[in-house]
């Protein structure tokens, strides 16, 4: 049973590197406007990110160092349901269930698997090939209406909504088609240092973005490094990726259109933008990481947090895996 009336959203981050401001821009900011109107559910998933290899201890305080981070972006419990993703056993069931019901060929298809077994070719592991299918899951556990996410994740949720139909054609109607929804800036902010590539949190090199737990020092020279294209104008344009992903961040941040940030740097220079963009980053990102550091100072108030978001994703989760499980034909325990 849903708590309200309101449609449900649900997104997801993986616990893998540093949070960054393309993932706050293309994810976090969108999540916490979209509280208000949305019944929405939070998910860390972890066990997506052990498709990668993790170091435990790492990845057990990077856990509950994200979800600080969430909560310091002002996703609120009392509002929304934050949960972590191995804490509700439903999503790896229905994972199974769904694997039975989805295609070899539609997963080789899938860019995000081709990207990661090419930038870890030691480690091309079955998980890393279901990864699509257990979050098919974790959306249609929930009888989500919409997920937020960045352009990357276009592909995964068209073969959610196809493995759900398919599903849904064979045994009557157990999973509610989701919809994606794209910020309208921001929705693929690129590396600073090649912007031809998605900024990401997992890289190797930090001097390709910007974390959210950036020191101000460190924001300002990176931004200072950031590589621009030549010619001197601050404009938008396909042939200038560099100088024009640096707008699209100051439009998403400051929330000034495009435009208004051509028209305000028509006859300023690449160095003064840059300044002005490091400082506006590091003004943003203060109160956050203000109220983050306050927030690991209460760890049990966080894990208090993740408890009752655990208890009300397992109800809920728990109605549509009964549904499924006497769809398919299984005696009920
Ligand atoms: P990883 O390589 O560790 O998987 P990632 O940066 O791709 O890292 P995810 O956990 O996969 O991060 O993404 C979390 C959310 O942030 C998704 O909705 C994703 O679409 C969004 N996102 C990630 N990178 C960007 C980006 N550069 N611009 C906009 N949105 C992004
Ligand atoms: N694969 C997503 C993270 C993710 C997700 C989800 C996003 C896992 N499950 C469910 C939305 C809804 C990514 O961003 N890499």
């Amino acid at each position: 049973m849903k708590k309200s009336n309101k449609p449900v959203l649900l997104s997801g981050i993986s616990p893998s590197g540093n949070l960054t401001i393309g993932n706050y821009i293309g994810a976090l900011k969108n999540w916490v406007k979209m509280q208000k109107e949305y019944d929405c559910l939070f998910v860390l998933v972890d066990m997506h990110a052990i498709t990668v290899r993790q170091e435990p201890q790492a990845l057990r305080s990077r856990c509950l160092s994200f979800i600080a981070q969430y909560l310091a972006c002002g996703i609120d419990p009392k509002k929304s349901t934050l949960f972590v993703q191995s804490h509700v056993k439903a999503h790896t069931e229905l994972t199974w269930i769904l694997g039975c019901y989805t295609y070899m060929g539609e997963l080789n298809r899938m860019t995000q698997f081709k990207d990661k077994s090419k930038k870890h070719p030691t480690n091309i592991n079955a998980g890393l090939y279901v990864y699509p299918v257990l979050m098919a899951a974790d959306i249609l556990l929930y009888q989500t209406d919409i997920v937020p996410i960045g352009d990357d994740q276009r592909q995964h949720l068209e073969i959610t909504r196809d493995i759900a139909i398919r599903f849904n054609n064979l045994y009557g109607k157990a999973f509610k088609i989701p919809e994606p929804y794209f910020p309208k800036i921001g929705a693929r902010i690129m590396s600073l240092l090649e912007p031809a590539h998605k900024m990401d949190k997992s890289d190797n090199n930090a001097d390709n973005y910007i974390a959210l737990l950036d020191e101000p020092p460190t924001i300002i020279n990176k931004i200072r490094a950031a590589v621009t294209d030549s010619g001197t104008e601050i404009k938008m344009s396909e042939v200038k990726p560099g100088i024009s992903n640096l707008i699209a961040i100051y439009s998403a941040l400051s929330e000034k259109s495009l435009q208004e940030i051509e028209e305000a740097y028509i006859d300023k220079n690449y160095m003064t933008f840059k300044k002005n963009l490091g400082e506006m980053i590091v003004e943003k990102l203060r109160p956050i990481q203000d109220e983050y550091q306050r927030l690991m100072k209460n760890k049990d108030y966080i894990y208090k947090i993740l408890k009752q978001g655990a208890q009300e994703a397992t109800r809920r989760a728990e109605e549509t895996l009964k549904r499924v499980y006497e769809k398919v034909g299984f005696i009920l325990p």
